[in-house]
């Protein structure tokens, strides 16, 4: 169990917190908003709410595990004995990182099979890319963590790489109110979803305080890849229904 400072033990308790709240007020942002959108696009936004809503859900119990792993007594953080359980984190990513890739796929309304193509393909590497990077995250061994973080790297290029090259085809079909938005919404999930192999090498590269900026820096992360993301896509929705002649 990795100990922590008062200061430490704070910042992370309150990030956890903050951002628990954040993906509450954004699902029901999303969802209370459905109206507001052609129905072509309502899919699109229910996704976008279930994300972050499966986010909250996590954040909630990643802060009660946080806070049964340790005991704060007049400022002096000891370990309770109790695991800091990090696979609330990882079952979150797992579902909802294809979950965010799908979102982006159904907003911008491709033909079906092309959905159905894109939406597997993404899925899925996303997938394999969060299941290959979890031994390396329990692992205390830095070598070990290198190691799946390399084979993880793999899918994670896949992705970025379809997301520029393949989804560019796409955005020139898409109406002209619409395409500077969706660029900017690929863009969002490349440099957001960069974070994280970031993020997770910050015990190889000897950072300070490695263990708290760690979850720090993935509650950060998981802000803008989710409700950040979603605000864009919620955009993108209103501005299409607008083009093809939807009154709210
Ligand atoms: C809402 C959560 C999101 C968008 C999570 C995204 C997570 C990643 C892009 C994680 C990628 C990783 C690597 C590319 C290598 C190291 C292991 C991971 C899982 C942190």
């Amino acid at each position: 169990m990795d100990l922590l400072t008062f200061g430490e033990f704070s910042i992370v308790y309150n990030s956890f917190s903050f951002t628990f709240a954040t993906m509450m007020a954004a699902t029901l942002f999303f969802w209370l908003n459905l109206g507001s959108v052609a129905a072509a696009y309502r899919p699109a936004l229910v996704v976008t709410g279930l994300v972050t809503f499966i986010a909250a859900y996590h954040y909630l119990q990643i802060l009660i595990s946080f806070g049964n792993a340790y005991d704060v007594t007049n400022g002096v953080v000891t370990a309770t004995g109790k695991e800091f359980n990090v696979a609330y984190r990882y079952v979150d990513w797992l579902l909802t990182v294809p979950l965010l890739l799908i979102e982006l796929i159904l907003v911008m309304k491709l033909t079906q099979s092309e959905t159905v193509k894109k939406a597997t393909l993404l899925g899925g590497a996303a997938a394999l890319m969060i299941i290959l990077g979890y031994p390396g995250e329990i692992a205390g061994d830095m070598g070990t963590r290198q190691f799946w973080w390399a084979l993880s790297m793999i899918p994670f290029l896949y992705i970025v790489f379809s997301l520029v090259v393949g989804l560019k085809s796409s955005i020139t079909e898409q109406p002209d109110s619409a395409k500077g938005l969706i660029k900017i919404a690929s863009l969002v999930v490349i440099i957001s979803w960069s974070f994280y192999p970031i993020v997770y090498l910050f015990p190889n590269l000897g950072i300070e305080s490695a263990y708290a900026a760690v979850e720090i820096g993935y509650s950060v992360a998981d802000i803008i890849a989710k409700a950040g993301f979603g605000v864009l896509i919620y955009m993108i929705a209103r501005r299409k229904s607008e083009a093809e002649g939807f009154k709210a």
